[in-house]
């Protein structure tokens, strides 16, 4: 589901957007409850909603969620430190890093995400003014419910979290994706994360300070990886996320 409203003639705001994966059964109350959900949103009243069902035919993979944690940090210093640490502790180069900041803290806006080199900082995707879109992703109902539970426990069950929490899941279980950085190109939403598939997917709270327009996701990839297998992975490979953790971390060596 897309939801956007015209701002003048040229321009266009995006209010939401959602996507699950559910079995025929459940098209038509997951349908309702996204057209719910877009009237319903806090940035306002779109004027055009796009809902698009579409039939799963490639084999769907199973990845399980993340464990999460939260880094205490009081400012957008402190929490690219923690980050720093957390990706230099997998192997992930200054360099890479570095460009991660770069890109993410840039005035222009990204449309997807970034694909960097994790050793050489440089950009992979083929076409960088789109970028990758992560798409195709989804939950059963019953391990749906376990999830909502335990980020309710935490005091963090909201779209925006459980959303970045599965997204990040869903890449966090490609081979060749080492780690994720993403900052929020939300205005009024200060928390970004660092994630993998070694030390899980880690919130950085007041990783920018509010009203800053920037913000993106950005993948750290295996140097010498395939990137259309990659692409391939993130734009059309159907993942179901699970609550069950396998626990076989890629190897933290391996970009050095
Ligand atoms: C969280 O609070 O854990 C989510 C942080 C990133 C949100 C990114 C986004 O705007 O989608």
């Amino acid at each position: 589901m897309r939801a956007s409203k015209r701002i003048g003639q040229a321009r266009e705001e995006h209010i939401s957007g959602a996507e699950t994966l559910c079995s025929k059964r459940r098209i038509s109350s997951m349908a309702q409850a996204f057209v719910d959900r877009a009237i319903t949103h806090p940035r306002g009243m779109p004027d055009r909603i796009v809902l698009t069902i579409e039939e799963v035919t490639t084999p769907v993979k199973v990845a399980p969620i993340l464990p999460y944690t939260q880094a205490v940090c009081s400012d957008p210093a402190s929490a690219r430190s923690v980050a720093e640490e957390r990706l230099r502790s997998i192997g992930i180069s200054t360099k890479a890093i570095d460009a991660a900041f770069r890109i993410l803290t840039a005035r222009r806006q990204m449309r997807g995400a970034a694909l960097v080199d994790a050793q050489r900082g440089t950009r992979l995707e083929p076409d960088r003014k789109r970028g990758v879109r992560a798409s195709r992703l989804g939950m059963r109902p019953a391990d749906c419910r376990r999830f909502i539970q335990q980020l309710d426990s935490a005091g963090i069950n909201t779209d925006t979290v459980r959303e970045a929490m599965m997204l990040a899941s869903k890449i966090a279980a490609h081979p060749s994706i080492l780690a994720e950085l993403c900052i929020s190109d939300d205005p009024d939403y200060t928390t970004g994360y660092v994630a993998s598939e070694s030390f899980g997917y880690v919130r950085l709270p007041n990783i920018k300070k509010a009203g800053s327009q920037h913000g993106g996701r950005v993948f750290l990839i295996r140097p010498g990886a395939g990137i259309p297998d990659i692409v391939t992975f993130l734009e059309l490979t159907p993942v179901l996320l699970t609550m069950r953790r396998k626990s076989t971390p890629k190897n933290p060596e391996s970009t050095r």
